[in-house]
């Protein structure tokens, strides 16, 4: 019997970086589901704002997220879908974390670093915090497997080490989760700037290929996309960044090794291996635009499926958060 759970936060316009990293992970996990095994998928709106968001678009991309994550093919008869902020367990036990997380392991996340510098209004506490509210969210399902991109790996090891801390002062209590990262596909980077990840929050709009971008908008993307010049089609991320991004996209939306990905491309000049690059990113994302386009005008599905997400989510996370008050001490025995 396996927990496998993961979020993505509503800021933004999701990417091709957070499906191939994320969500279509999701989607294989929940295929190969067994009897008895969970898949928690959540929309992490307590994590986006972590950043100053606006409260309208904000509402509004927690509903997008809702249809893309259910265009993308997740199945509410096979896994549970629900909104953080529905389920209060993840504050409260967020806040028990908080008093055994050291303010030093916090400031060293390099996400935070980074999202640091980028706040022209100052720092909220719950940047700073923000990898406290993620181990909450994995450890009150008991989470095996936690299936996410490269970029969140040291989150991962924090909500280990939390868990492994907590059980050591207050006895075993939490399962000490694992990630789960693809090879390929786990780091999609900008197509501006290949050093750089590909992110929703990203300022530059050329830089992501958005899940709703029309076509003529992805073709023009990629084709503008930055590359050397030297023409030879070689995976080499360090000297070659440009090209070797575009052969993760490649291999990752036809779900091949980037090895046939390599293969399946010599020979061409750079013109023409991004119009195939386009092609395989159009033949994945057309299918689910048209799915999303539906899905997001039939609220009543969409809030019934929120609603069984979030009374199925609440009941696993009521019975950790009583066992955990219990072992703290918190509150009176039995309440
Ligand atoms: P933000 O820019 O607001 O921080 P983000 O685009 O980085 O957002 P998240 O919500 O932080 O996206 O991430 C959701 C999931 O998508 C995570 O599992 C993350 O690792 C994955 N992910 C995000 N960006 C990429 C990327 N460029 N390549 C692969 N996976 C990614
Ligand atoms: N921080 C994650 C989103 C997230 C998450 C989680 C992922 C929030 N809680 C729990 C896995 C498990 C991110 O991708 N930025």
């Amino acid at each position: 019997m396996s927990i496998i759970l993961s979020g993505i936060q509503p800021s933004g316009s999701l990417t091709l970086g957070n499906y191939l990293g994320a969500i279509k992970n999701f989607v294989k996990f929940q295929e190969d589901l067994k009897e008895g095994d969970e898949l928690f998928v959540f929309i992490a709106d307590l994590h986006a704002i972590t950043v100053p968001q606006d409260p309208t678009k904000l509402r509004d991309n927690i509903k997008k997220l809702a249809a893309l994550y259910l265009a993308c093919g997740l199945d509410p008869s096979k896994s549970t879908l629900f909104i953080q902020s529905e389920v209060k367990e993840h504050a409260e036990l967020a806040y028990i974390l908080q008093s055994i997380t050291y303010i030093g392991e916090l400031e060293r996340m390099t996400q935070y670093k980074d999202k640091k510098q980028k706040q022209v209004e100052g720092v909220s506490t719950a940047l700073l915090t923000y990898p406290i509210l993620m181990a909450a969210d994995i450890l009150l399902y008991n989470s095996d497997y936690v299936p996410v991109g490269v970029d969140q790996k040291q989150h991962l090891e924090l909500a280990r080490n939390l868990a492994e801390r907590f059980n050591y002062r207050y006895s075993e209590t939490f399962k000490v989760p694992e990630s789960l990262i693809q090879k390929t596909g786990s780091k999609i980077m900008s197509l501006q700037n290949p050093e750089k990840k590909m992110s929703k929050s990203d300022d530059n709009e050329k830089a992501s290929i958005y899940l709703t971008d029309n076509e003529a908008t992805i073709r023009k993307k990629i084709a503008s996309s930055v590359t050397d010049s030297d023409n030879s089609i070689i995976f080499d991320p360090v000297n070659k960044p440009g090209i070797s991004n575009l052969l993760s996209i490649y291999a990752s939306c036809k779900g091949i090794s980037i090895e046939d990905a390599v293969n399946e491309n010599q020979n061409i000049n750079y013109g023409i291996f991004k119009t195939r690059v386009a092609d395989e990113v159009c033949r994945l994302l057309i299918p689910i635009q048209e799915r999303y386009n539906s899905i997001l005008n039939d609220n009543e599905y969409l809030n019934k499926v929120l609603d069984e997400g979030r009374d199925k989510a609440s009941f696993f996370a009521r019975k950790m958060m009583a066992k955990v008050n219990r072992k703290v001490g918190v509150g009176r025995k039995n309440n």
